[in-house]
């Protein structure tokens, strides 16, 4: 049987043996929420990327470009990271090129691995469908806050291993913790997150309304997965 891990910060992958593995990258608030809806709202594809120069660049290849940086959308951009930017007709038939502070960071830091699937509450039924069907072992890589544990990375982790329980083993105490957390959590997502640190970010930032968004299980049958240079 095929096992499920979890990197709690893609500070810790060099703990990790990626190869011949499936990487969920997860970024909950919001990067990989924001693809999801994405996608789900017509983007074609979207080059996740960590510098914020390199992300400008790709406006010269027709990619509309999106920014954020602590929270908060970077200048000259066409687009930050909020889902609700996305929707609309705003990138249908578009490609997008896009860098956040954690996110695309803990995307780009997985490309070894044998498939790279991208993974929010969003589309939790789609990705633990795939897993199944792949049969490979399988890390959740949690984007964390600058290379640091988050709690809402975490429940996503733990939500992953609730529905994979039957087809999965756990052979490690991150994926044990991550399922302990989510079942402690899932009956009010929000109200647990209230005090975790991101959650208090975004509300000082005045984001509210993203948040409940971003808690919503299984909102798109979308699956997000990396191919050579982009997620299609
Ligand atoms: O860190 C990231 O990649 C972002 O998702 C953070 S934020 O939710 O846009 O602040």
């Amino acid at each position: 049987m095929a096992s499920i891990d979890v990197c709690y910060s893609p500070e810790l992958l060099h703990l990790y043996d990626l190869e011949g593995k499936a990487v969920v990258a997860v970024d909950i608030l919001r990067a990989t929420s924001t693809m999801v809806t994405a996608f789900a709202h017509g983007a074609t594809d979207i080059f996740p990327v960590m510098e914020l120069e390199e992300c400008r660049a790709y406006a010269g290849q027709g990619c509309l470009t999106a920014a954020e940086r602590n929270g908060i959308k970077a200048e000259d951009f066409d687009l930050g990271n909020s889902p609700f930017s996305y929707m609309n007709g705003v990138v249908q038939g578009r490609s997008v090129a896009i860098t956040t502070t954690n996110g695309t960071r803990a995307i780009r830091l997985s490309e070894a691995a044998e498939e790279v699937v991208i993974g929010s509450f969003l589309n939790l039924q789609s990705v633990a469908d795939h897993l199944r069907d792949l049969q490979l072992d399988v890390i959740v890589v949690c984007a964390g806050w600058k290379g640091k544990f988050n709690l809402e990375d975490t429940l996503f982790a733990g939500a992953l291993a609730d529905c994979l329980q039957q087809d999965f083993t756990f052979e490690n105490d991150a994926t044990l913790a991550s399922l302990h957390l989510y079942q402690a959590a899932k009956a009010d997502m929000f109200a647990f997150l209230k005090q975790s640190s991101h959650v208090r970010r975004l509300e000082n930032l005045n984001i509210h309304e993203d948040i409940k968004y971003c808690l919503q299980h299984n909102l798109y049958d979308v699956l997000p997965v990396w191919r050579h240079d982009r997620l299609v």
